[in-house]
């Protein structure tokens, strides 16, 4: 960063504490992870200059042929990973991929069909509060009070509603997602299934995770999350996709440029290509299944902490903590308590909530970034440990009723943890043990 250092220090300044921040603190929101030093190289570099609007052989911009071969690069290492017939990598990210799947295959009042947000779907999913809840009519199926995706609810409203498109895929969703099950309902209904896998795509490389690949017609991921890539997306056409409409990776491919999007992100769609080469290495197998062991090992803990989790478990690299049992709304004071200690994750609604989406009871939680910092089962158990020690300093807090009361509750609950001892006894700890598995040491501070 030394170009920016003597550039631009009040910059720099911001960046040198964000490093700082994630070198020092223990970083659990699951839709996180740290790239490698070669994919950020590959983000910063000069292919930020080139403009290349089109496909590999055919732009509409002359000097693009470096470019081609990076973005054949990158769909070929893609397809060959996930075992799909057709990839598009330029999606800017995941939700632009998703819009960009709509485009191809619906109009506007379509019927389509996802998990609801409060359910742990995701907001292009046909969310109220997304232009998807807006644009088309949206039918969303939930979990179960057990947390459980609820199938029976989704085949019912599909025989129903006969969507045109269905969702499978979540961000707050602990279990392995049903895609055989979902399959079925598509066949029986006619529609057609796309599976987000934002969350869970480096586990499907990994294999500790089923693929969607002979299930869905349409695989959607972001390339940040566990698969551990620069910021980005892809969209996939399966075999089942083919057979079902061979026309789709066309709609696709002119869905997403000219669509939706103008150029795309070269130099993305290098560090896609360098993570996809990273991500077919037998590490990459290893750091996916330790993330999974990790999330076991972490829920385990929490339970035996007093903590309740949703589906009282996990299956992948995520945790969803129910501290309803607490009181409803106390995902909120324990995020910021957690923070101010140096563990960050996110509250979040949690099946059959009691408060609101924006004040929920429950905490999301997950191990890919501490994976790749070399974490194990051990340090998971004292993180739990860690987590429960907050949880327990926070739990006499209660949500006023009135809005005007909860804003000044808050603020004079986030002063005050801000001088908190306790916390600042937990702080050093977490700080101890982050700098036990060092981050980007190449990188200073
Ligand atoms: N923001 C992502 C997540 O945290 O799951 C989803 O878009």
């Amino acid at each position: 960063m030394d170009v920016i250092k003597d550039l631009d220090p009040e910059l720099y300044g911001y960046m040198k504490n964000e490093l700082l921040r994630q070198q020092t603190s223990l970083e659990m929101i699951p839709s996180e992870n740290f790239t490698s030093e070669a994919v950020m190289q590959a983000v910063g570099s000069i292919l930020t200059n080139k403009y290349s609007e089109g496909y590999p052989g055919k732009r509409y911009y002359g000097g693009n042929e470096f470019i081609d071969g990076i973005e054949s690069l990158a769909i070929s290492r893609a397809k060959s990973l996930f075992d799909v017939e057709h990839v598009n990598v330029q999606p800017y990210s995941g939700s632009p991929a998703n819009m960009e799947v709509y485009l191809a295959l619906c109009n506007a009042g379509d019927t389509i069909m996802g998990q609801s947000l409060t359910s742990g779907g995701h907001l292009t999913h046909g969310s109220p509060a997304s232009a998807t809840g807006k644009i088309f009519k949206s039918i969303q199926y939930c979990v179960r009070e057990d947390g459980y995706i609820n199938i029976d609810e989704a085949r019912k409203l599909a025989i129903e509603n006969r969507p045109k498109l269905i969702w499978i895929g979540s961000t707050a969703y602990p279990r392995m997602l049903p895609f055989k099950e979902f399959a079925v309902i598509a066949e029986e209904t006619g529609a057609y299934l796309a599976a987000d896998i934002s969350h869970i795509s480096g586990l499907v490389i990994g294999g500790v995770h089923e693929s969607p690949a002979q299930y869905a017609h349409i695989i959607t991921t972001t390339t940040h999350k566990t698969l551990r890539g620069p910021r980005g997306a892809m969209i996939m056409v399966t075999r089942r996709g083919l057979e079902k409409d061979p026309e789709l990776p066309k709609k696709i491919d002119k869905s997403v440029f000219p669509g939706m999007q103008g150029g795309p992100h070269d130099h993305v769609t290098a560090g896609i290509a360098t993570a996809l080469l990273q991500a077919s290495r037998p590490e990459f197998k290893e750091y996916a299944a330790q993330v999974v062991k990790n999330a076991k090992a972490l829920a385990e803990a929490l339970m035996k902490n007093g903590i309740r989790l949703a589906t009282n478990g996990t299956d992948n690299h995520l945790i969803l903590a129910d501290l309803t049992p607490i009181a409803p709304g106390m995902g909120v004071f324990a995020q910021d308590a957690l923070d101010t200690a140096g563990i960050t994750m996110n509250k979040n609604t949690v099946p059959g909530e009691q408060s609101s989406p924006f004040y929920p009871s429950g905490l999301r939680m997950g191990t890919p970034a501490l994976t790749t910092r070399g974490m194990g089962e051990p340090e998971m158990k004292q993180i739990a440990g860690l987590i429960g020690t907050v949880i327990r300093y926070v739990s006499a807090r209660r949500l006023p009723d009135g809005k005007e009361e909860r804003a000044e509750y808050l603020r004079s609950f986030r002063a005050e943890i801000r001088k908190s001892r306790e916390l600042d006894d937990i702080r050093k700890q977490v700080v101890e043990l982050a700098r036990r598995f060092p981050l980007y040491p190449s990188l200073g501070t």
